[in-house]
């Protein structure tokens, strides 16, 4: 089914929404304002942003150590992310957890993870949920190249595809494990080519088009929810800044780096948009300005919040 226009400004406002965020981290970062680590999704928001709107309320998705981008696609509120990042009581684990443990279980969001490839069999477990509850859902895994080269995938993959379980992978390759490039971590160049030793569909898509990675995933969900299982789709994307914030950034050159930049998704789309004659570009100036006001919005939430109290330190928290 075709988009409608307000379907299709609403992506971009999302992918907006989510560079606009992450910039704003990296800047409060660089000045010393925020503890912890943060790992950033600049570059790579076609993905979070084409593959969740395809997403209903009883689906769900799981993350990565680079989740913000996921959040904010699957709806997540930017004032309660952010006041997470900055160790606040308002944020979503009451600034206990910070940015790798953002989750909001409500909206079918499992959470970003620090421990890479662990949301493969959440995925999995999720989606063989909604198979036994009968419910229509599926489960969609966001994971790095890096990742699957991880025990968790292919383990989660030969489970998902036995037992057809609505599921989508969606690798997110950005051709760096940190700092290792895919052609010294893996002997393949196209992840998807994993999907034929499970018997499932892969597919490679370029991931800075918003669109392609819209139609790919529209595909694999309703083959998901039409019970025929799992599907693999590669999105080969960048990212624009360091693995980590902090990241010097020398195993790659610049020269790539403005390669990819000059392949912006944000401004593909934008393009897109102008040409289509489906926006003129004051509508996306404006966007862009409301954009602007609501990450200012949620800074301002995250300073205001205070500090947990003493008396939150072992409320909430696990110990094995
Ligand atoms: C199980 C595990 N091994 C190693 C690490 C350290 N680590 C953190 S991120 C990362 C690389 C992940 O690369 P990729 O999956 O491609 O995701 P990207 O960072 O590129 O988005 C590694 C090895 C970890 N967090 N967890
Ligand atoms: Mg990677």
């Amino acid at each position: 089914m075709a988009l409608t226009k307000e379907e299709m400004m609403e992506m971009y406002q999302r992918m907006l929404l989510i560079r606009e965020f992450e910039d704003s981290v990296a800047n409060v970062f660089s000045q010393g304002q925020i503890p912890g680590f943060v790992h950033l999704y600049v570059g790579e928001e076609a993905v979070a942003v084409g593959v969740c709107s395809n997403l209903s309320d009883q689906d769900y998705i799981a993350s990565t150590h680079r989740g913000h981008g996921h959040g904010i696609a699957r709806g997540a509120s930017v004032d309660k992310m952010m006041a997470e990042i900055f160790g606040k009581i308002d944020g979503y684990c009451k600034g206990k957890g910070g940015s790798m443990h953002i989750a909001d279980v409500e909206l079918g969001f499992l959470g970003a993870n620090g421990i890479v490839g662990a949301g493969l069999p959440l995925a999995a477990g999720a989606a063989f949920a909604n198979k036994y509850l009968n419910n229509n859902g599926v489960a969609v895994c966001f994971f790095g190249d890096a990742a699957s080269n991880r025990a968790t995938f292919h383990e989660a993959l030969n489970l998902s595809s036995i037992w057809k379980l609505p599921v989508v992978f969606v690798c997110e390759n950005n051709m760096y494990g940190i700092s290792m490039s895919q052609e010294r971590h893996q002997n393949i160049t196209d992840v998807a080519d994993r999907a034929t030793a499970y018997g499932i569909p892969g597919l490679t898509v370029d991931g800075n088009d918003l669109m392609a990675v819209y139609e790919a995933s529209s595909e694999a969900v309703k083959r998901a929810r039409a019970g025929e299982g799992p599907t693999l789709i590669e999105c080969k994307t960048y990212r624009h800044r360091g693995h980590f914030e902090g990241d010097a950034c020398v195993y790659r050159s610049e020269d790539e780096l403005n390669q990819w930049k000059k392949k912006c998704p944000i401004k593909r789309f934008a393009a897109r948009l102008l040409e289509m004659g489906l926006a003129g570009q004051d509508e996306l100036d404006k966007i862009n300005e409301q954009v602007k006001e609501q990450i200012k919005s949620a800074l301002e939430f995250a300073r205001q919040s205070p500090l947990p109290d003493i008396t939150e330190l072992t409320k909430d928290v696990y110990c094995d």
